[in-house]
């Protein structure tokens, strides 16, 4: 039986309570400190088969976009060139919010507690028209971690969580139990809701409502240490949440409060069905400077 949890109250902590952050004055990279040779090593002595799996989404006009966001690609068509080879051209123009369509990585300046991103970053001075100063996606680099697969869904014994279904501290205990998993610091979490059985089949109810992780559930992660949460849905989060007033609040609990990086709208139907639940982790967000995030093509390696 899944119920969702009554509305809790939250306040964004203050300036002084949340900075510096644990990674210390001045940093930027949150939790992409993680990534060390070592860390690297470990999620590659989980390879096993060598078996690729995608978890990105396929880019295209169709799918389901948060909001006023598209994705529109134009194709552009070249003259034949006149020489003995006859090459031939072609490209496509984009418009888009390349950062935040399709499968997603959140970057530092996607979020603010009033006008202050990660690590008390202010965005007055870290704006302007071409980017978002310093803290832009360019500067996340290439993440290559222990990828765990959470499946709350085979948890409650349903294909798909019900729409607006908070994911609890609890919910993520009996499942990595279920699946005899420990979580350990520096681990790409990825959270299986059953909710990307929609995409392209419903967007309209895809983008509404969808279930995720509450704030309960955020803090119980980022206690964890991890390198990144993403999910099989457009915001991780429960949305929305439950409590009216409150807007995308584990979006500022993850980025803001804790420097930990997102991953929306994953591909996860193959690693739940195949029960794929730790594998090896890689992704390379596009370095788009000044960016907020970008959408990236992450894959797991089993
Ligand atoms: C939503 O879709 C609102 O989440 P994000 O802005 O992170 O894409």
């Amino acid at each position: 039986v899944v119920e969702p949890v009554a509305a809790q109250g939250w306040n964004p902590p203050s300036d002084a309570q949340r900075c510096p952050s644990k990674w210390g004055a001045g940093d930027t990279r949150g939790s992409a400190n993680h990534v060390k040779p070592a860390t690297v090593l470990a999620a590659m002595r989980l390879v096993k088969t060598g078996q690729i799996i995608e978890l990105g989404r396929v880019l295209e006009g169709t799918m389901p976009v948060f909001g006023t966001r598209r994705f529109d690609l134009h194709t552009k068509r070249t003259v034949i060139n006149p020489g003995r080879n006859r090459r031939g051209t072609n490209e496509e123009l984009v418009i888009s919010e390349i950062g935040q369509v399709g499968t997603q990585f959140d970057a530092f300046p996607h979020q603010m507690i009033g006008g202050s991103f990660y690590n008390c970053v202010p965005i007055e001075g870290n704006e302007s028209r071409t980017g978002f100063g310093t803290l832009g996606v360019e500067g996340v680099g290439a993440l290559v971690a222990r990828g765990v697969l959470i499946d709350v869904a085979a948890l409650k014994g349903v294909p798909v969580l019900p729409d607006n279904y908070e994911i609890t501290p609890q919910d993520l205990e009996q499942a990595l139990a279920r699946q005899k998993l420990t979580l350990e610091p520096g681990d790409a979490i990825l959270i299986h809701t059953g909710w990307g059985t929609l995409w392209n089949v419903d967007n309209a109810r895809y983008v509404k409502t969808c279930p995720g992780i509450g704030i309960a559930a955020a803090e119980w992660l980022s206690r964890q240490d991890p390198l990144l949460i993403g999910a099989d849905n457009w915001p991780v989060e429960v949305g929305p949440n439950p409590d009216p007033d409150l807007s995308l609040p584990v979006h500022q609990v993850l980025l803001v409060v804790h420097g930990i990086h997102t991953l929306e709208n994953l591909k996860l139907d193959v690693l739940a069905a195949e029960r794929v639940q730790e594998f090896a982790f890689v992704v390379q967000p596009l370095k788009i400077k000044g960016g907020t995030g970008s959408t990236v093509a992450p894959i797991a390696i089993r």
